[in-house]
């Protein structure tokens, strides 16, 4: 069988219109590099032809040598153009996937907002704050000594009753005020101070809608040479006229405190009422001793006030019950956020 000039020329035309169908046809460059092997390579199609060409004479074969360059040539090009084709697809195709649209909106997460009675609490250390006061904490379960004995209160004093305090083993109790907390801060510290000392504190009360066995206060205290009541009074003008955003009538109710002396109730005019907002005095020189301070050197003024009850009346809550029960339907109306 002899194989003529005209014959590989036209296997290798064929061959090279069918390589160009094949890569146009291509959708990846790992079909492209099949391709590739299937035509160019060491047993491709085109080596197979070549083979051929040993049966030529010698003046046919360089004839033949020429079209096969050209040929393999024409589907080198080919593959290297489709290939650039193919990537400049892939990454369009990527970058559209990619696409981040910053305008969409974004995953909202659920986000928690300041309970109303911290929220209280950090308005009313705010104003003490800003008025030179420091703030002072200390431990809830206490000893005799810090929540009653130190604080002048005797023995048979009605608040030393079974009935009014939590008692726990071992001699010790829940502080019934945040006093005992001063009480803590006087023997580390001396003169002049401006404390105030913020915290949950616990009495034996019948829970309705104005008590609860667990409740807040604030409580202040100043030490220094010379001071009087007519300070106390104006602090606690100043922190009204904050804490109510406006100049409210005040009025001093001569009460009694184991601890102050003189003692007094303070009543605020809101709203037409007059309500009971705090209580406080002069400390009373037996507390300054007890703490080391020579009572003929310093004075002291003192104020407590319940958190709960401003809550109630800043926010009109008419059960104080509705500030523990974590009702998110209620919380979430104190919420500062939108
Ligand atoms: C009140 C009312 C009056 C008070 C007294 C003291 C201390 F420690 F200095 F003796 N701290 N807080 C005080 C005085 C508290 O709460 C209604």
């Amino acid at each position: 069988m002899t194989t003529t000039l005209q014959e590989i020329e036209q296997q290798l035309k064929t061959l090279q219109q069918e390589a160009t169908k094949a890569i146009a046809a291509t959708n990846s460059t790992d079909e492209l590099e099949k391709l590739r092997v299937n035509y160019l390579g060491k047993k491709g199609e085109l080596s197979v032809i070549l083979r051929s060409m040993g049966k030529l004479s010698v003046e046919d074969r360089p004839v033949i040598g020429n079209v096969a360059n050209e040929v393999k040539q024409d589907i080198q090009t080919q593959l290297e153009e489709q290939k650039d084709r193919l990537q400049q697809q892939q990454l369009i195709a990527q970058l559209a996937a990619e696409t981040l649209d910053v305008t969409m909106p974004g995953i909202s997460r659920p986000v928690g907002n300041i309970h109303p009675l911290n929220g209280m609490i950090d308005r009313i250390l705010d104003i003490f704050v800003g008025l030179g006061y420091t703030i002072a904490a200390g431990p809830h379960v206490e000893s005799d000594y810090y929540n009653f004995e130190a604080l002048n209160t005797p023995p048979d004093h009605p608040a030393r009753d079974m009935q009014d305090t939590f008692y726990l083993p071992q001699e010790k109790l829940l502080r019934t005020h945040t006093s005992s907390v001063q009480i803590r801060y006087m023997e580390q510290h001396e003169p002049p101070l401006r404390i105030v000392a913020p915290g949950r504190v616990y009495r034996r009360d019948t829970v309705d809608a104005t008590h609860s066995a667990v409740f807040h206060q604030v409580e202040i205290l100043a030490v220094d040479r010379g001071l009087t009541f007519a300070q106390l009074k104006g602090t606690i003008q100043e922190f009204s006229r904050q804490i109510f955003g406006e100049d409210l009538p005040l009025r001093f109710r001569a009460s009694y405190f184991p601890f102050t002396e003189p003692s007094a109730e303070v009543d605020v005019q809101w709203q037409g009422k007059w309500l009971e907002v705090m209580g406080c005095g002069m400390v009373d020189p037996n507390v300054l001793t007890a703490v080391g301070y020579d009572p003929e050197i310093y004075t002291g003024f003192a104020a407590g006030l319940g958190v709960e009850r401003f809550a109630m009346v800043l926010h009109q809550i008419d059960d104080i019950r509705r500030l523990y029960n974590s009702d998110l339907r209620f919380l979430r109306q104190f919420s500062t956020t939108i």
